[in-house]
């Protein structure tokens, strides 16, 4: 079986990033994006999405540096899957935590939208702005070409809505990359 894994650089004059990817991986993580609470989402993401994810980042304007993670992730879902031959496509997930419940789908159907519906009470989610969630989402969906769509259905704490919505990404994500017996691209088109 091919190997469903890339690794992949960018640097541009403001940003250097590096991800490791395996989509058959075990939940190996180690983030280091120099946003602390960007490592802890990406680390939710993986974890939950029993990945194995390395990624470095650098740079001096945090919002680039998030912005370009995520290019590069949605790149390396991109590349790892190839020709998307053999998933399962379509997965979903509703994650509670504490008052926080998320109800999340994606489809990795070749097209890059999102629909995000998520409001936070403060500007800031420890040392990263909150309003990047949803461009991070964004970002991620058009590069990894899914179409993701997020509602947060309750919840008062930002920091437990953010967190199971990245929880919620990696168990859709996982069951949307699963094997199973389908043979070859699941679209009736025979290409996603
Ligand atoms: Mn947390």
């Amino acid at each position: 079986m091919r190997m469903r894994r890339c690794e992949m650089g960018r640097k541009t004059k403001e940003t250097f990033v590096k991800v490791n990817l395996n989509l058959d991986g075990s939940g190996k993580v180690e983030v280091n994006t120099g946003i602390k609470f960007l490592d802890h989402m990406l680390a939710s993401f993986a974890k939950h999405g029993c990945l194995d994810l390395k990624v470095e980042a650098a740079g001096d304007m945090k919002h680039h540096v998030a912005e370009d993670v995520m290019i590069v992730l949605g790149k390396c879902v991109e590349r790892a899957l190839g020709n998307r031959e053999g998933i399962r496509r379509i997965g979903d997930a509703i994650v509670p935590m504490d008052d926080a419940l998320v109800l999340l789908a994606l489809d990795l159907s070749g097209r890059g939208y999102s629909c995000v519906e998520v409001k936070f009470r403060g500007k800031r989610l420890e040392d990263m702005d909150s309003e990047l969630v949803e461009h991070l989402l964004h970002t991620f969906a058009v590069n990894g070409r899914l179409n993701l769509h997020v509602r947060v259905l309750s919840g008062r704490n930002d920091h437990h809505k953010a967190e199971a919505i990245f929880k919620a990404l990696g168990l859709a994500f996982q069951q949307a990359v699963h094997k199973w017996g389908i043979k070859g691209v699941p679209s009736t088109k025979g290409v996603v």
